[in-house]
């Protein structure tokens, strides 16, 4: 073999081995160290990984082997979120039981993360679908349910017929099933709901608290949580609607937020399933007719805002509630949902948009009440957009001239004030949009929930003695529907109260349900008695750093946000309110589209790419002053198989349906895991999208080979790994020395802010400044200074790439003479004193109180420094969005910040 070619094939494999047979990865509780819990989101076992979990898991292994050698004690462990619907469409398909399916994806997967050498503790792996795991997720259910935390109650639900199951409203896009893509229908179901609207407020005021997450998920969670301040208003009917069972109702609720536009009222509106509606059905006919068509349609959110506004007269009228004499029309209307607020609106069609086009369609005028600053009351109209920002009342009797704030707060004043049968007219109120989490899914392949139903005691939990409720292994899938359904030993059982036949419930729960508590499990997964260890959990958790995509950014992390809180409450969890201390959402990983001429797509792997140069056509440099010779490059794609040329198309986030996927089994073959790891990570910041190239990837695997060349050289001149410090240094190896130290402090500050691109990019400029020192020396016989030089060099550039590269980093170091493994090596300790001369510690204050310190060149001028300053992440947040006055600098003293 070439001693001087590197091969990934033979090294990677021998390494993996030799860190599973040292237990290198496994870690203890108990341990002297301080602790670092850094977690990747967990994979669903689809069959085979995608590039997308190879950056994950790359950036969770970088931080992981970064904090181990930084003296922590690393938990980072790896587990599959295994329970879903794909199971059971494969066993459809292929008949094959879900259990078996997912048990040999599991196989596969881990096979492939094992490939890449990751630094996981693989004994503390989970499967959710395992009985072991999903028993403590049973017994959480039953002490929510005990502790109040469980609701069961009928609810209106989204409906997938094809899929036959309940959605989740945001797993219904534009009113199809994401996954079935079929038209939705509401249906009721009794369901079980997860209370997590007790903890709105709660869930909301603690997102201030989590300074280490991005600030577009805080935003997105704040949105979904959307609280509102409002006022409850009773309008009085004018014409009170009668039935002969509920004799008459009287008067109709609404929830406003804008209580400053009621001089603006049109009309009120009423949701279809609204009891008053109900009642005005039964003598309209076509009421009812238009109340059954309304039950059609998907009243998520999103379809509300995107649907045709429309609504059907009721007759009845209600009075304004400043003006008895001034009746408005009673609507029924499909865009008014019956779970938000009372089920019940006023309509100001000036100032929003819904109520515009609901009154533009009906006829029902606008008369804007606020007028927008600068403009002219006397010709301010509202025609087709309704007007939403500042501005002063107008048209509004005793509330003309006031600002809006001052326009609600005095409404509600005097509502509040005014008493209509001995309550007053309005309440003010606090809304939220967050609804309780159903959980209730009508499949197989998923955590029993372990109830069981007796016609005289009811809803009984199942004894703990007998859990878990396991499934059962002898279903078919045969017919639609829920097995377990019609799995007759399974459903008919006796009450475990009163031993009456009864009925055990064969709803399973929402898979984000496994996935709301699994980090706490791997802290303790061995417990088989309990689903958390308190000592464990209270000394590992928060989780240090979680990493995972930005689609999981509202749902996976507010349940588990509510898990914690939930768990706390019920003694699972003692102090623990949120699970996550610092947050990372990475990007996607994007590619190039081919087709060919037929407009087929196809796969990379089945497309040879031509690069080529040509000169730029005589005459077109002049025009845009490009250099004479300039070229373009070109870019032409051909089929493997016939040659046929095909279109290169955009680059978009890989997707089995463009076929713009890469395998990274194949890449890992052919180039081994630290070039796919060491590209992957290099190109791009990592909350970016990367864009997969075979051109960058054969440039990280040139860069493997450069690397283990370099190494070569050093170690044949290097001192041995004991050798002592000379006393004096030649001007060229202190040259070495500062080189290496100045990349390591940098690379260090790099990785700790997951800014990998960049710390790559340190390691490439040292290696350039390596090759040439070693390239100047041309006696063999160095001096002893240039020796040690170069050994210490040698062994910070090996450990600086080693939590990127870590095969090749294990096979340096065993180059370079040491017998330890670098994935236990400690991170080399800077010596900043020969870094001073060229750099210079800089105090940052803002606005007075020292807040940072900036390493910055001693030449650097002003603009540099303030600009570095501003950069630091610390002075970001000291100063929390304010403006910036000025800053002060006093040339080699201090830096200070006015803001
Ligand atoms: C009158 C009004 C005038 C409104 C105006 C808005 C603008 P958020 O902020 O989300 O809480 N609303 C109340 N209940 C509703 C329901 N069940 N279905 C559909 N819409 C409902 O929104 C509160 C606003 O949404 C309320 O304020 C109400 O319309 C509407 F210029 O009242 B508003
Ligand atoms: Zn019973």
């Amino acid at each position: 073999m070439d001693s001087q070619r590197y091969n990934a094939r033979e090294a990677e494999p021998k390494w993996q081995k030799i860190w599973a047979e040292a237990n290198t990865f496994r870690t203890a509780n108990e341990d002297p160290r301080p602790k670092y819990y850094v977690l990747e989101m967990f994979p669903y076992p689809s069959g085979r990984i995608h590039m997308g979990h190879v950056r994950n898991y790359a950036m969770g292994d970088v931080i992981a082997r970064f904090m181990r050698a930084r003296g922590y004690n690393v938990l980072h462990p790896m587990g599959w979120d295994a329970f879903g619907m794909p199971a059971e469409n494969a066993a459809m398909q292929n008949k094959t039981h879900p259990a078996a399916w997912t048990y040999a994806n599991i196989a596969t997967m881990r096979g492939q993360l094992q490939s890449m050498g990751l630094s996981l503790d693989w004994s503390r792996e989970i499967a959710t679908c395992d009985p072991a795991y999903y028993k403590h997720q049973q017994k959480l259910f039953l002490d929510f349910y005990a502790g109040g935390l469980v609701d069961r109650k009928k609810s209106k639900v989204n409906w997938d017929p094809v899929d036959q199951t309940v959605l989740a409203n945001e797993q219904v896009i534009d009113g199809r099933g994401w996954r079935s893509g079929a038209l939705i229908e509401q249906r009721e179901l009794t369901q079980w709901f997860l209370k997590i609207s007790d903890f709105s407020e709660d869930l909301l005021q603690s997102l201030d608290g989590l300074e280490r997450w991005p600030e577009k998920v805080r935003l997105m969670q704040k949105n979904w949580i959307g609280r509102s301040e409002g006022l409850l208003v009773r309008f009085e009917l004018a014409t009170p609607a009668k039935t002969a069972a509920q004799g008459a109702a009287k008067e109709v609720e609404v929830y406003t937020t804008r209580p400053d536009t009621l001089f603006g009222a049109k009309f009120v509106a009423l949701a279809a399933d609204h009891p008053l509606a109900e009642i005005a059905a039964q003598q309209d006919p076509g009421l009812a007719a238009f109340i059954a068509e309304c039950r059609h349609h998907s009243t998520s959110a999103a379809a509300v805002e995107t649907m045709e506004k429309r609504g059907y007269d009721t007759g009845l009228r209600v009075r304004h509630p400043f003006d008895a004499d001034w009746l408005l029309p009673v609507y029924v209307a499909n865009f008014v949902l019956m779970d938000y607020g009372t089920g019940a609106i006023f309509g100001c069609p000036a100032h929003d948009q819904r109520d515009l086009d609901f009154a533009n369609a009906y006829g029902l005028g606008a008369t804007p009440v606020v007028c927008p600053p600068d403009v002219d009351p006397a010709t301010f109209s509202i025609t087709e957009t309704a007007y939403d920002g500042e501005g002063v009342l107008v048209n509004s009797s005793f509330l003309d001239g006031l600002s809006i704030d001052a326009a609600k707060d005095e409404v509600a004043r005097k509502l509040e004030a005014h008493l209509i049968d001995g309550k007053p007219q309005a309440k003010r109120q606090v809304n939220f949009r967050l609804r309780d989490w159903g959980i209730s899914r009508q499949r197989y392949w998923g955590c029993p929930i372990p109830i069981i139903h007796c016609e005289s005691c009811g809803a009984v939990p199942v004894p703990e003695a007998d859990l878990p409720v396991t499934l059962p292994e002898d279903v078919t899938f045969d017919h639609p529907g829920n097995p377990l359904d019609r799995h007759p030993s399974f459903k008919y059982v006796a009450c475990p109260h009163c031993g009456a036949p009864a009925r055990r419930e064969t709803d399973t729960m929402d898979t984000f349900v496994d996935s709301s508590w699994y980090f706490l499990r791997f802290t303790d997964p061995w417990n088989a008695a309990a689903p958390t260890t308190p000592t464990a959990l209270s000394h590992w958790l928060p989780v240090d750093q979680y990493i995972g995509g930005i689609e999981h950014a509202i749902l996976h992390l507010l349940y588990s946000r509510f898990f914690t809180r939930a768990m706390q409450k019920t003694n699972h969890a003692a102090d623990l309110k949120e699970p996550f201390a610092g947050l990372f959402t990475q990007g996607m990983v994007v590619h190039e589209t081919y087709r060919d001429k037929n407009g087929t797509w196809l796969f990379p792997s089945q497309v040879r790419i031509e690069t080529g140069v040509m000169p730029r056509p005589f005459g077109t440099s002049m025009l845009n002053r490009a250099p004479f010779n300039a070229v373009i490059t070109m870019r032409r794609g051909y089929r493997m198989d016939n040659g046929d040329e095909v279109e290169i198309g955009p680059i978009e986030k890989m997707s089995k349906s463009k076929k713009n996927t890469v395998d990274p089994d194949e890449i890992i073959d052919s180039y081994g895991a630290d070039t796919a790891r060491w590209f992957m990570l290099s190109d791009s910041p990592p909350e970016r999208d990367v864009i997969w190239t075979e051109e960058g990837v054969q440039g990280a695997a040139k860069f493997v080979q450069r690397t283990y060349r370099l190494i070569g050289e050093l170690a044949d001149v290097a001192a041995p790994p004991d050798a002592a410090v000379p006393n004096d240094f030649s001007a060229p190896a202190v040259e070495v020395r500062k080189a290496a130290h100045a990349a390591l402090l940098k690379v260090e500050e790099d990785i700790g802010r997951l800014r990998f691109n960049r710390a790559i990019a340190h390691v490439y400029d040292l290696t350039n400044k390596l090759s040439a020192a070693i390239g100047s020396v041309d006696d063999p016989a160095i001096g002893a200074d240039l020796a040690f030089s170069f050994r210490e060099a040698a062994d910070i550039f090996v450990r600086l790439f080693a939590p990127m590269m870590p095969h090749l980093a294990e096979e340096c170091w065993a180059r370079l003479g040491h017998r330890t493994l670098i994935a236990e090596a400690p991170w080399p300790i800077a010596d900043k004193s020969l870094i001073v001369e060229d750099m210079i510690g800089y105090p940052v204050q803002v606005n007075g109180k020292k807040r940072a310190d900036l390493l910055i060149e001693r030449t650097a001028d002003t603009a540099t420094i303030e600009h570095a300053a501003l950069a630091l992440e610390a002075v970001q947040r000291a100063l929390d969005g304010k403006a910036v006055k000025k800053v002060i600098i006093v040339p080699q003293r201090i830096v200070n910040v006015v803001a």
